[in-house]
């Protein structure tokens, strides 16, 4: 009777450990990082000999590390399909980012990833880069559901000064700050403070967010230090500002792990674009006669703002002690399916979310099965668009002259043959495709603003705190767009 007794006891609290271990795994903490612009080969674990990033190569070698993670080819469309589960060209952001004298932002009927896990018991807090509207307080990221914020509202920013063309862009809970210290370092502080201050009892959100190495090209002296191997002065700068996010990185991991929080929290990495091969997708702070741009997509065609693999196809790992199976995961991911992925594992309702784009991907992450994923949409925008079903990708350029490329991805994934003119039924089916999907677009924002305005750089049109912000622009006005671009307008004219 003692012994079935004792066995009772056991097996009760084995029972009790494994409900414990169920329902912090059904709750997990999410840190969720992302480096801005930063090439693909610009990480130990794709390849870099010159930039040594180890806390960034730990987490691969320790977890998933991506071969096929795809993000949208710039800042704000990326930031807006991680937001919202959903492609940018259902709500007008699929076109460049939000110029900084724009007023426009992230459409306030999307419901966002943030809300969606605060309804499931999160806590929430966006530390680093927004880039989602920043001339409207509504648009800001506690107005959408992001409990704790601090950093910078739009994209560029200089690391020091923390500024825009002279208009300070640093906040803390909407409030302005001024303060010294390097962007990067100061992130890291943010979030390992924020990590101390967490607790076992309620799960958290944590959207960490670099601005680097994004330009302007600026590290701290003892980094630029560390690599007097490289002679290209913007390249060792370069290498300066991504070994400090490493360091940054695992300073915020070590704080995981004294706080104890390590074993219930996935880890995912990822860069937002590819890094910047195109001057014309640098940004403004730089003058380009006196660099060479130094980011390195490695064997992939392009990068930033470009259609071509090296514009979307990012580094990314991720990381979460017995639960995600260290090895290569070759399955597509995109950065809209990380939405449905951490809400399935958050146990929050997606009901709420307009139609998704994403689809739940953890097993393809955690156990490197097959992905759900059979078409990834690159962008639809009036000018071009770009599709993926399978191994196929096709990039349509829909000005005159239209062109069209034609890869087989298995074949070639560095987008060296282009093999439309064999093709001629698959491009038909593809364009098709695009086709529908441009019907189903709305008007790129950016697009009317920049034909409206003529220009995309100046002075931030920054929202004040007290909500006595600058009057938005309108965005609904005529544009280029409206020139015969998509059926819908056309038949709304016939009606
Ligand atoms: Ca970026």
């Amino acid at each position: 009777m003692k012994h079935i007794g004792k066995l009772l006891v056991l097996a009760l609290g084995m029972a009790l450990t494994a409900v414990t271990e169920t329902q912090a795994a059904a709750k997990p903490n999410i840190l969720h990082i992302v480096a801005d612009d930063l090439g693909w080969k610009d990480v130990g674990f794709n390849g870099a000999t010159d930039i040594k990033t180890p806390n960034l190569d730990a987490l691969a070698s320790g977890g998933a590390k991506f071969s096929q993670f795809y993000t949208q080819s710039m800042c704000t469309p990326t930031r807006a399909a991680l937001m919202t589960g959903r492609y940018p060209f259902r709500y007008g952001l699929q076109t460049i980012v939000i110029p900084g004298p724009a007023g426009y932002g992230l459409d306030t009927t999307e419901h966002l990833l943030p809300q969606c896990l605060k309804d499931a018991g999160y806590t929430t807090a966006i530390i680093g880069k927004w880039h989602l509207g920043h001339a409207d307080i509504k648009y800001w990221p506690r107005q959408r559901g992001f409990d704790y914020q601090y950093g910078a509202m739009i994209g560029e920013l200089d690391y020091y000064t923390h500024s825009d063309a002279g208009v300070l862009d640093w906040f803390r809970n909407n409030q302005p700050v001024k303060e010294e210290g390097y962007t990067t370092q100061l992130i890291g502080n943010d979030a390992v403070k924020y990590i101390g201050e967490q607790s076992a009892d309620k799960p958290f959100y944590l959207y960490l967010t670099f601005n680097a190495p994004h330009t302007p090209y600026q590290a701290p002296q003892e980094y630029i230090d560390r690599f007097k191997n490289i002679k290209e002065p913007t390249r060792r700068t370069y290498a300066g500002m991504v070994s400090c996010l490493d360091d940054e990185i695992g300073r915020v991991i070590s704080a995981l792990d004294k706080k104890g929080l390590r074993e219930n929290t996935l880890i995912i990495f990822h860069s937002d674009n590819g890094g910047t091969k195109n001057a014309m997708f640098a940004g403004q702070m730089t003058d380009l006669s006196k660099v060479v741009l130094p980011c390195d997509n490695g064997p992939y065609r392009d990068g930033k703002g470009s259609l071509f693999e090296g514009g979307s196809r990012v580094a990314a790992c991720a990381n979460w002690p017995g639960h995600i199976k260290p090895q290569t995961v070759d399955g597509i991911i995109h950065a809209v399916d990380l939405y449905p992925t951490f809400a399935a594992l958050a146990g929050a309702s997606t009901a709420k979310c307009k139609p998704l784009d994403g689809v739940n991907v953890w097993d393809t992450i955690s156990k490197g099965k097959e992905s759900p994923r059979t078409e990834l949409v690159y962008n639809v925008e009036p000018f071009r668009g770009a599709v993926r079903q399978g191994d196929w990708k096709m990039i349509w350029r829909t000005l005159i002259p239209t062109s069209v490329d034609l890869y087989n991805l298995a074949d070639d994934p560095y987008e060296q043959n282009n093999v439309a003119s064999k093709h001629p039924l698959k491009i038909h089916a593809m364009q098709a495709r695009l086709n529908e999907l441009g019907k189903e677009s709305a008007k790129p924002l950016a697009l009317m603003y920049v034909a409206k305005v003529g220009l995309a750089h100046g002075k931030p049109n920054m929202a004040s705190p007290d909500g006595k912000q600058p009057a938005a622009e309108p965005v609904h006005g005529h544009s280029i767009t409206d020139e015969g671009v998509g059926e819908k307008d056309i038949h709304a004219e016939q009606k």
